[in-house]
């Protein structure tokens, strides 16, 4: 009997052998010892205690959906890519997240948030995994292993601690900025749909003719920015953890689809040598009064995904899926991130992990990867090498040899950028609190800054982070310093 319910279907194992029960195990009598042949009972705790995948790293805690991007202006003299052409429409995916908590952590914690988009485009996937920040904390990939360890958890109590996290930030100036914008309202968005996301670096377009041009994407909500005030986020990460998440499931459920607005900086090739920072420096803005934005096109997520583990879980977005007509720029970010993502997905979803749904992209895959566990798309290839004289695939060199690159030369050393007239660690993070932020945002600025030091950091470095705030903005620093001295 299936519960009395004629339309359940009944249950079955795994490999679909209808079962006799879904209450009792198989015993001796039936108040008898469990035989070891009960394989369904068997199964079933098996596969419960082989359910978990390891956490990403960092941006374990996350919620996303389908949509579709159209483009509505012709930026056809800046890219070739097949996507950003007019009148497309691709499929897509977004994830969103916060970075330091685990799985299980609150969506409101102050943190950036992860804006993970992917693009299955006629030439592949195009991945643009940026945040909802245009700016990062550190601007060389060998310290964000060392950031990201300062914002978790210290190895023998297993707590955060704020003094470890204004440790780290103190001692590196080139995160004021970034630091500037979390401590801000930006910190805390008051839902996923009310945050703008940039794909922060600068990249590389090439247009048909074979012209490089330098990028920044800007992403912006089309249901204006907002945010929750500190005691907000407090008060929602005790009652609703997951209320971001459950925002965009419900949102997208009622129909009511959250877009957003995507523009482009674009940047002459030949200007990036002699401007005035260093236009590849992570930690900097455009000013848009030196390259104002261009729309591009408009992103709707209007399809929740049918299994969160399947889709959500399993998604695997990676900085090096870029489609001809896009490349990378010397950002050191950028390049050490084209390796970490395929790294981290390997371990921590499987060498195959191309061929899972969210990941599959919806043009033909004709690389010659083979076997490894869990693969289940035979390759198309007719030979299982290159070259080959059975029609396996071969690369198109005289369509897709043009490498989107850029002239580089000079001994190996390990330094920082090279300075340039206007390049520092305080300055941008100083225009962002005098001239984006009006008094009310400054007010909510040092209150969340004082309340945050007032939290376990201590002398010598609460006495560094007043100093670093006043390198930011004197008066600023003094509001934050007199606020916590003065209690
Ligand atoms: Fe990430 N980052 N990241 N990151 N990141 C990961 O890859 C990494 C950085 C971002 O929703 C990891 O799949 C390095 C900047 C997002 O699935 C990992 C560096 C920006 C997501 C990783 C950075 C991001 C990740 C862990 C310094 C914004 C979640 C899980 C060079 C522009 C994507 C994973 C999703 C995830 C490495 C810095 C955004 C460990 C080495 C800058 C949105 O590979």
């Amino acid at each position: 009997m299936t519960d009395g319910n004629p339309k359940a279907p009944y249950t079955t194992t795994n490999t679909g052998i209808p079962v006799e029960s879904d209450e009792h195990s198989l015993t001796v009598g039936s108040d008898g010892p469990i035989l070891l042949h009960d394989h369904y009972a068997i199964e079933k705790m098996a596969q419960f205690n082989r359910e978990r995948v390891p956490e990403r790293v960092v941006h374990a805690k996350g919620g996303g959906a389908y949509g579709r991007f159209e483009v509505t202006n012709d930026v056809s003299q800046f890219t070739k890519a097949d996507l950003f052409q007019p009148g497309k429409h691709t499929e897509m995916l977004a994830r969103f997240s916060t970075v330091a908590g685990e799985q299980g952590s609150p969506d409101t914690w102050r943190d950036p948030r992860g804006f993970a988009l992917k693009f299955y485009t006629e030439q592949g996937n195009y991945d643009l995994v940026g945040n909802n920040t245009p700016v990062f904390f550190v601007r060389d990939t060998i310290k964000f292993q060392d950031f990201i360890r300062s914002q978790k958890r210290q190895p023998d109590t297993g707590l955060r601690d704020n003094n470890m996290q204004w440790d780290f930030w103190t001692l590196s100036p080139e995160s004021a900025h970034q630091v500037t914008y979390l401590m801000g309202d930006r910190g805390v968005p008051k839902t996923w749909r009310h945050m703008n996301g940039y794909g922060s670096h600068t990249f590389m377009w090439v247009n048909g003719g074979g012209e490089r041009f330098w990028i920044k994407y800007h992403i912006k909500t089309d249901q204006g920015i907002d945010f929750l005030t500190q005691a907000e986020a407090d008060q929602l990460a005790g009652t609703d953890g997951d209320a971001h998440r459950r925002d965009l499931f419900d949102s997208i459920a009622s129909g009511n689809a959250p877009s957003w607005t995507m523009y482009v900086q674009v940047m002459p090739f030949e200007d990036a040598a002699d401007y005035r920072f260093n236009p590849f420096d992570l930690t900097k803005v455009w000013p848009h009064g030196d390259y104002p934005l261009i729309e591009v096109g408009r992103m709707t997520l209007d399809k929740n995904p049918e299994d969160f583990f399947i889709h959500i879980e399993q998604a695997a977005f990676e900085p090096s899926n870029m489609v001809p007509g896009i490349g990378p720029s010397p950002d050191k970010m950028l390049l050490g991130r084209m390796f970490s993502y395929p790294d981290t997905h390997r371990y921590r979803i499987g060498p195959n992990y191309a061929q899972l749904p969210p990941n599959r992209p919806h043009s033909p895959v004709n690389s010659y990867a083979k076997d490894g566990p869990m693969r289940y798309v035979a390759s198309q290839a007719s030979a299982v090498y290159a070259p080959n004289s059975y029609g396996g695939p071969a690369a198109d060199t005289d369509r897709f040899g043009e490498p989107a690159g850029w002239e580089s030369s000079g001994p190996m050393v390990r330094e920082a950028y090279k300075l340039r007239r206007d390049d520092d660690d305080f300055g941008q993070a100083g225009a962002l609190v005098r001239k984006a932020m009006d008094d009310g945002a400054r007010e909510r600025l040092v209150a969340n800054v004082a309340g945050h030091l007032s939290n376990g950091v201590t002398r010598p470095v609460l006495e560094r982070a007043f100093q670093y705030w006043r390198n930011i903005d004197k008066g600023i620093g003094d509001r934050i310093a007199a606020k916590v001295n003065g209690g």
